[in-house]
């Protein structure tokens, strides 16, 4: 049986803040429908694929934020979404912010199979940014303030006739991320991201963003033989330029597939999952090549320490 998956990315051009949820939704629906001719069977949308990305601004009373939040999913304005994809038989994985009802704040990315079920709900760990108003920054990233660091972890699930991950924006950055769904097998990372082109604590990195962002995707999905489904939300929002340059990644770490421009786009690669195997039983046999006696610190330590400290010079 072949286990090729048609998989859109559906990137997002700008969200601002005055526009409805129900725009938004409107939006959704039209990359799903252009998905279904294409032949999707999985379309990944970005991380916060709702709102506006309101972690740039620092609410002195976090309740003000609330309404950016979902409470549930599906609930009254995803309903539409859910109801049309169950009828296309397209699944789809969404980034959302969360308030739950014990009170905490997630950033999350939800899978849904083509029967309209929820497959799992992923929230992003590593949280980038900061939590106290910055002034001296042109805009804030306060995702530090908004979202709880996740939990859980990170899980691979059997869905869509493979093993499937999610990972959400900063995540794709370490790569952590990748070995611990690696280990687990996975075939197919999904990942939304929201990612200012502007890097107030270094602007040198400003002209690195997209050789970076493809950077660690490529790297992320070779070292661990899986597909990398990269989705972003770009444009200009409330006057913030965000990067596009979604792509799809195959386990090789070449791109296959990559957005164009920074509006709503779709783009759409066969993904053979049987490839994975190509480089998980070769290269990167972990059975075989790893040292995790060696690799203790990984789990045992955050922050560097200097070898040299303690040490008479
Ligand atoms: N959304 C998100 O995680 N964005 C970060 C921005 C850099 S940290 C301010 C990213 O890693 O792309």
């Amino acid at each position: 049986m072949s286990r090729t998956l048609t998989v859109g990315a559906a990137q997002l051009g700008p969200i601002q803040k005055s526009h409805t949820r129900e725009e938004v939704v409107q939006r959704l629906l039209a990359l799903l429908g252009e998905a279904a001719e294409r032949g999707c069977e999985l379309v990944v949308f970005p991380e916060l694929a709702l709102t506006t990305f309101f972690p740039r601004w620092h609410l002195e009373d976090i309740s003000e934020a609330d309404h950016y939040y979902e409470r549930s999913m599906p609930n009254e304005a995803t309903q539409p979404l859910f109801d049309e994809a169950r009828r296309l038989g397209i699944g789809f994985s969404l980034g959302y912010a969360l308030l739950d009802d014990d009170g905490h704040r997630w950033n999350v990315q939800t899978l849904v199979d083509r029967e309209g079920s929820i497959v799992a709900t992923y929230r992003k760990c590593h949280i980038p940014g900061h939590e106290a108003y910055e002034p001296d920054r042109p805009f804030q990233h306060a995702e530090r303030y908004y979202f709880e660091p996740s939990d859980q972890g990170f899980g691979v699930w059997e869905a869509f006739g493979g093993n499937m991950g999610m990972m959400i924006c900063n995540d794709r950055r370490w790569p952590e991320t990748y070995r611990a769904m690696g280990l687990q097998s996975v075939e197919m990372i999904l990942c939304g991201y929201n990612t200012p082109i502007h890097y107030a604590p270094d602007p040198s990195q400003d002209v690195l963003q997209g050789f970076h962002n493809s950077l660690v995707m490529q790297a992320g999905a070779y070292q661990n033989g899986t597909w990398v489904i990269g989705v972003a939300k770009g444009g200009r929002e409330e006057g913030v330029m965000g990067l596009g340059q979604s792509c799809i990644i195959a386990p090789s770490g070449q791109i296959v597939a990559q957005a164009l421009s920074t509006d709503d786009e779709l783009i759409v690669a066969n993904c053979d999952l049987d490839w994975c195997s190509r480089y998980k039983g070769t290269l990167f046999d972990f059975d075989l090549y790893r040292r995790p006696e060696l690799y203790g610190r990984i789990t045992g330590q955050r922050g560097a320490i200097n070898p040299q400290e303690g040490k008479k010079s």
